[in-house]
């Protein structure tokens, strides 16, 4: 093992300058004296806009790598439709993914571009020193800066502004990742990604379109609008997915640049072979959800066994379906029945025999006797639409493929409402066609008064393309 050691002509260098402590410390010595590993060279770093990243490091030796970052403030889109002013390292967000390997001696060019409108500079994780590269990046809009750091530490790093207010220089999608490569490179994969969370705070509601500019009181009180992947709601959907084939090992670069929420990172029908937790090089095995700090990474890596759309979330779940923070991995190839059968059977199950049951009653089946315009109807009936159909026939009506059917546009009861009225009073079961798709499903009888009925009805008649009706509290009488 020793000699083993000795052979090695960078460690014996390494060794010998610890031959005055202890022999102990020097065969530990690989991962501590980085600081003394010689470079020789020099080389451009290559940059990647996010998923992509640069090449593996694999085993060259420690090089001077010269990084050219430059800042760009830039409109861009936060969501179809919303635009938001991003200032980015590198046209991204997140910033360019830079890849380094201990030993290596950064020499970091950062530019500010002379179109921008303020000075910003960067503070990278992976350096030790003042501000982490801060106080000597300081670049005004037109100007270069330029600064070294050697790289000591192995591990994934956040990178991100730290110009006052640092807050809103990182809100408006100024961070990114470093990754320091250990001695011969992280072992090979099939796949490698980057992917990095992050909150925005604007000053018009999750989806309200138009440009929208910083809102510094949501982001103070850490309520933020948008919580997305990569910069945008969907730019990791769709044809923006990530991809595999079954056999394959993913690897994930996951960065969470905050500024404020941290993130309960979690891909939906897989498990992490492998975190290295926080970036770091501590190996956690067969996890569900890891946690990324804001300002944190993790590095995570499965093996993908069957195809499938695998959907990736921050498991703090109402992010996901209601602000952004959902991407996908496409997986194609053979699946594998015996590691997951896919749907076997469905029957309906009716446990007390009954074929509809009931929802139990919570308030009185009383009916005021005050008369409502049609206008406060459609208001009152938006409330008991949100307490009570909207679970299962979901937001805007638009029902969910193969569970429930849609109340948008619908062609069930376009032409008779008492369908409608009778499927919320009796309750619905057995196969209905809505819009041409089939549903064989079970809807509870609502325990709601026909004014209550009468009302959702309303609102349900007069929303998303419905024609519009006016249902009465007589009308639902009649149908009980
Ligand atoms: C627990 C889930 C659930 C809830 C809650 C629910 N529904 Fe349904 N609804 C269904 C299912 C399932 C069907 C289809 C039943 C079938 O397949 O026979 C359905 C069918 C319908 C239909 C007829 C088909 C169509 O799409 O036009 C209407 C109208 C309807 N629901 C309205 C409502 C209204 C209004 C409410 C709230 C007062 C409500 N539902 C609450 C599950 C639900
Ligand atoms: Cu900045």
């Amino acid at each position: 093992m020793k000699s083993k050691f000795f052979d090695y002509k960078l460690l014996a260098v390494v060794c010998m300058s610890f031959l005055m402590t202890t022999m102990v410390s020097c065969s530990k010595g690989k991962n501590t004296d980085n600081s003394k590993i010689p470079v020789s060279g020099q080389q451009a770093a290559e940059l990647t806009a996010p998923p992509k990243v640069p090449k593996p490091v694999g085993n060259r030796g420690a090089t001077k790598l010269i990084v050219n970052m430059e800042i760009i403030e830039k409109e861009g889109e936060l969501d179809n439709g919303v635009k938001y002013v991003f200032w980015t390292y590198g046209g991204s967000v997140p910033g360019s993914f830079i890849r380094t390997r201990v030993g290596d001696v950064v020499e970091f060019h950062l530019k500010n571009h002379p179109d921008n409108k303020l000075p910003h500079n960067i503070d990278l994780h992976a350096v030790t020193g003042q501000g982490g590269g801060a106080s000597s990046s300081f670049v005004a809009p037109g100007h270069e800066v330029v600064f070294s750091f050697k790289v000591i530490n192995q591990g994934l790093y956040v990178y991100h502004c730290a110009t006052a207010p640092v807050g809103m220089h990182i809100a408006n999608g100024m961070y990114g990742l470093i990754l320091v490569e250990p001695e011969g490179g992280l072992p090979p994969v099939d796949k490698e990604y980057y992917i990095m969370q992050g909150d925005f705070y604007t000053k018009g509601e999750n989806g309200q379109t138009g440009l929208q500019p910083f809102d510094m009181k949501k982001a103070i009180d850490e309520d933020a609008d948008y919580v997305v992947f990569n910069g945008k709601v969907g730019a990791l959907t769709g044809d923006n997915s990530i991809t595999a084939k079954v056999g394959e090992t993913v690897r994930l670069f996951v960065g969470n640049g905050g500024p404020n929420l941290v993130s309960s990172f979690h891909v939906i029908g897989e498990i992490f072979d492998k975190v290295h937790i926080e970036g770091g090089d501590l190996i956690n095995k067969d996890v569900q959800t890891t946690l990324i700090p804001a300002g944190g990474s993790a590095i995570v890596e499965f093996k993908v066994e069957v195809p499938g759309t695998f959907i990736i979330v921050d498991h703090s779940i109402f992010r996901t379906f209601n602000k952004g923070s959902l991407g996908m991995l496409k997986v194609t190839g053979d699946e594998n029945k015996e590691i997951y059968s896919g749907k076997q059977t469905e029957g309906i199950y009716l446990p007390e025999g009954a074929t509809i049951q009931e929802i139990p009653a919570s308030g009185t089946t009383e009916t005021t006797s005050k008369t409502y315009s049609l206008q406060e109807k459609i208001t009152l009936g938006k409330q008991i639409y949100d307490k009570t159909c909207m679970a299962c026939h979901q937001t805007s009506g638009e029902g969910m493929p193969n569970a429930f059917p849609p109340l948008a546009n619908s062609d069930y009861f376009k032409t008779d409402p008492n369908k409608a009225i009778n499927a919320v009073i009796h309750g619905l079961s057995g196969e209905v066609t809505v819009n041409g798709k089939k549903y064989n499903s079970v809807m509870p009888k609502q325990a709601l008064t026909d004014e209550e009925v009468a009302n959702v009805l309303t609102y349900v008649t007069n929303s998303w393309g419905n024609g519009k009706q006016e249902i009465t509290p007589a009308m639902v009488k009649s149908k009980r």
